[in-house]
C-alpha cells in the first residue's frame, strides 16, 4: 500500500473527504460538502481551493505554480511563518518563512456543524532549527463549509520566550482587478511598500487598485469586504488576534517579474492578508499558545 494509499485509508471519508495526488505528485485532501468543495495541500498546510456551491472559485492560484517539495505553491492561502517577507539579516532565508515550504502531517479529517474540519500540524524540528532555533507546535484548522475557516495556533513549548511573525498570504480570485474594491481600511495607518515603505493613512472606505499595491495595513481588526461587482458577489473576511491587513497586487511590470506567476494573471487576483508582522509580532511565553482565526464567507448577490 502507498503512503497515499494508508493516508486515503485512515483519513478518507466516503462522499465528502478523499486523499489523492495532486499536481507534482503533492499529497492532497479534496474536500466536497454539501455546502462547498476545497481542496487542501499537505505540502504547506496550503489551501488551494474553495467554491461554495452555485459560485465560482474564491481562490486564485497561478497557472505557473511550481508543485515541488522545495518550493511554495502560488496561490490559495500560504502560511507565513516564522516571518514575514525577507528573515531580517538573512538573505539566504526563504521569503515568508519555512512553514509553507513543509510537509505538515494530517492530524484528522472530521464532519462538523458548519463543513469539513481537516487539521494539520507542523511541529519545531532539526529542519526548522537550521532556521529558527526555537521549539514549537502548529495546529491547523481548516473548515471548507458554507464559510472557509482557517485557524491557525502555535504553541511554545520550548523553554524561551519565542516572538515570530504570521500571516495567511490569502489570495482570492477576481473577474478584474482594476473594477473591485475593498472596504474596512478607512482611517488606518499604512506601510506602502510599493512608496518608498512611506507611512500614510488610508482616506478610502472603499481603497481601489490602479497599480502595483503592497500595503501593510497597522493595527487593524475590522472585517473587509472585498466587492467584485462582475462577478455579482462580494466576499466577507473576518479575522480574529490578527492585527495587520496586508493587501497585495503585482500589477503588470512586478507580475512579469515573478516566474512561477503569468504575466497576464495580475488581474484576476487581490491578496487579503489576515497577519501579525512587525510591531504586532507574537510574543510566547513557554507554554502559551496563540490562535490567528480567518473567516471567509462568498456572497453571491442576485
Ligand atoms: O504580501 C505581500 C508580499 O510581501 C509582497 O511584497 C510580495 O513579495 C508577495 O508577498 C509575494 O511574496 P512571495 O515570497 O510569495 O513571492
Amino acid at each position: 500500500m502507498t503512503e497515499l494509499e494508508k493516508l486515503q485509508q485512515r483519513f478518507g471519508i466516503r462522499g465528502l473527504a478523499r486523499i489523492e495526488a495532486g499536481p507534482g505528485g503533492l499529497p492532497r485532501v479534496n474536500v466536497t460538502s454539501p455546502q462547498a468543495e476545497g481542496s487542501i495541500y499537505l505540502h504547506g498546510a496550503l489551501v488551494a481551493q474553495y467554491k461554495p456551491v452555485g459560485q465560482t472559485q474564491v481562490l486564485f492560484t497561478s497557472e505557473k505554480s511550481h508543485f515541488s517539495p522545495n518550493k511554495p505553491i502560488r496561490g490559495g492561502a500560504p502560511i507565513c511563518f516564522p516571518w514575514f517577507g525577507g528573515k531580517s539579516g538573512d538573505d539566504a532565508a526563504p521569503s515568508h518563512g519555512f512553514a509553507r515550504l513543509l510537509e505538515w502531517q494530517l492530524e484528522s479529517i472530521t464532519a462538523v456543524a458548519d463543513g469539513v474540519a481537516t487539521v494539520l500540524t507542523l511541529n519545531s524540528s532539526g529542519l526548522t532549527k537550521q532556521w529558527w532555533p526555537h521549539d514549537f507546535e502548529m495546529r491547523y484548522t481548516v473548515v471548507i463549509g458554507r464559510s472557509l475557516r482557517m485557524q491557525l495556533q502555535v504553541k511554545n513549548i520550548g523553554q524561551t520566550p519565542i516572538v515570530f511573525e504570521e500571516a495567511l498570504h490569502t489570495y482570492f480570485r477576481v473577474t478584474d482587478v482594476r473594477q473591485v474594491s475593498v472596504e474596512g481600511l478607512e482611517g488606518a495607518t499604512y506601510i506602502d511598500k510599493a512608496d518608498q515603505w512611506h507611512a500614510k493613512i488610508e482616506q478610502e472606505s472603499r481603497v481601489r487598485f490602479t497599480g502595483e499595491t503592497d500595503r501593510i495595513y497597522l493595527n487593524t481588526q475590522n472585517r473587509n469586504v472585498l466587492r467584485d461587482p462582475l462577478a455579482r458577489r462580494h466576499i466577507l473576511i473576518h479575522k480574529e488576534h490578527t492585527n495587520d491587513t496586508v493587501v497585495w497586487n503585482p500589477w503588470i511590470e512586478r507580475a512579469k517579474a515573478i516566474a512561477d506567476f503569468g504575466d497576464d494573471e495580475w488581474s484576476q487576483m487581490i491578496c487579503i492578508e489576515s497577519a501579525n508582522v512587525g510591531d504586532y509580532a507574537i510574543e510566547l511565553a513557554p507554554g502559551q499558545s496563540h490562535t490567528l482565526s480567518t473567516v471567509i464567507h462568498a456572497v453571491a448577490e442576485d
